[in-house]
């Protein structure tokens, strides 16, 4: 992309109203809107990191063995009149009623509209395990929508859900999705610690919330320093692997971390050493529960066991707040001069800085990466604008792309451009054919 024909409207000074850094950088990148309170439309840039973020999703969801689908927004009051959700649920809900006067809502989660697909369609347990899930807007109408998307009215989550035939196999597609949240996670540069929550109302008495280290985070979470180091990697999992998959949820959650929910001084004090007692903030980035048939039961989603018995099906939900992860990972990777996005989810792959504009060899040379980057499959992002070298810099500073590339004549004169990493600053100069190597480099397996 060129940023002539980009919509990349940055602003230069301070939005008043933004009182924490991701909301701030969100606003002056151009990436994000306010529609009204708590709703934003999403511009090209920040739409763009919103896809990625989706896209890690999808194709660890795949991996995991989860299919995708779709539910509408606005669904019946009927189907949680039902469940007994529809009185319970409180003010949070939007309630809208049709020309013909039927009680309609905007979904602020879809545990009863998976279930009404479920009990339509699903009778034996030949056809479990099965998750569904989706990625959907929500709608919750939270007394303080705040801190830009990551406290929205409306926002994106992806909401999974499993049917299993027993509290077995249900407690293993729980263990599975902390897995592949935990994997999720990383791939967008986040350390996300699972830490026993409460689980309101959704339900149950099995949950987990995920937690991004922030001073900014809404939570206040007691934690076992040595939490922070666990790492997955490129461990190879067997998602249908009970044992190994128990095993992992076991070392990922056995050290101290809990939010003030569920947090126990008592068990605190006696499990973890003095030195690694922290007590920080969390932004929660996701949560798993394991309920049962709370819904399945009054809603008579029923399957056929083995010994032919007919049986409430056992269930779970699991969420991703997709839109809050934009704020959560500029909450964990910024720095006073903007964003540094984490390769997995960074809008453009890198930057091309063109410090003179006009002159042909530096066009000739910034064409040139631009094409042989393009032709790799990587999406650069060619400040082609006819601007000065300090606000160049300055707009890739703040949109934060992990890499850029400076050309200028003074440097081609010697064959060179500059690598520079946003995170480090560093710079290397080198020809323009390994400066393009070396991103691909980077990219490759990301
Ligand atoms: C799990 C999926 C649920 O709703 N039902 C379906 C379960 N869980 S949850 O914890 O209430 O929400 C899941 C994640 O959504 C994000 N989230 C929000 N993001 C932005 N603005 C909000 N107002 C908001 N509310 C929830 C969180 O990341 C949460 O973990």
């Amino acid at each position: 992309m060129r940023l002539s024909r980009y919509f990349l409207p940055v602003l230069k000074e301070n939005p008043a109203e933004a009182q924490i850094v991701s909301h701030r950088y969100m606003l002056r990148a151009g990436m994000i809107k306010q529609a009204s309170a708590g709703i934003y439309s999403w511009l090209p840039m920040g739409y763009k990191v919103l896809r990625r973020i989706e896209q890690i999703v999808h194709e660890e969801q795949a991996r995991a063995g989860h299919l995708a689908l779709l539910m509408p927004t606005i669904q019946s009051a009927d189907l949680w009149r039902e469940s007994g959700r529809y009185d319970a649920y409180g003010e949070e809900m939007l309630r809208i009623k049709d020309r013909g006067g039927r009680d309609m809502l905007f979904s602020p989660t879809a545990e009863e509209l998976i279930t009404d697909i479920f009990r339509a369609h699903v009778g034996s347990y030949k056809d479990l395990p099965l998750t569904l899930y989706q990625i959907q807007w929500k709608f919750r109408d939270e007394t303080r929508p705040r801190f830009g998307v990551m406290r929205g009215r409306e926002f994106l989550m992806k909401d999974g859900y499993n049917f299993d035939v027993d509290k077995d196999a249900a407690l293993h597609a729980y263990n599975r999705h902390m897995v592949s949240y935990l994997r999720t996670y990383e791939r967008m540069g986040l350390t996300a610690i699972p830490m026993r929550a409460d689980s309101g109302p959704i339900g149950g008495d099995d949950t987990h919330e995920f937690l991004v280290l922030a001073s900014t985070g809404e939570s206040e979470v007691f934690y076992d320093e040595a939490v922070t180091q666990l790492k997955l990697g490129h461990r190879d999992i067997d998602y249908t692997d009970r044992a190994q998959v128990a095993a992992v949820c076991k070392e990922f959650t056995t050290l101290y971390a809990r939010t003030d929910e569920t947090h126990d001084p008592a068990i605190y004090e006696r499990d973890v050493p003095a030195e690694r007692r922290k007590v920080g903030r969390g932004i929660e980035v996701g949560q798993i529960f394991y309920f049962g048939t709370k819904y399945s039961e009054p809603m008579g989603a029923t399957v056929q066991t083995a010994s032919g018995e007919k049986v409430p099906v056992h269930m779970g939900s699991h969420g991703i707040g997709v839109s809050r992860l934009l704020g959560a990972i500029i909450e964990a990777s910024h720095d006073d001069k903007g964003i540094i996005w984490p390769e997995g989810v960074t809008p453009f792959h890198c930057g091309i800085v063109n410090l003179k504009q006009g002159d042909a060899e530096a066009d000739a040379a910034c064409e040139a990466i631009y094409a042989a980057l393009t032709a790799l499959g990587l999406d650069p992002l060619y400040d082609d604008r006819d601007a000065r070298a300090g606000e160049k810099f300055a707009t890739m500073d703040l949109i934060g792309l992990p890499w850029r590339i400076t050309v200028g004549p003074r440097g081609l004169k010697n064959g060179v451009v500059e690598l520079t990493s946003r995170r480090t600053g560093e710079s290397e100069e080198l020809p323009p054919e390994q400066a393009v190597a070396r991103i691909a480099e980077i990219y490759k397996g990301i």
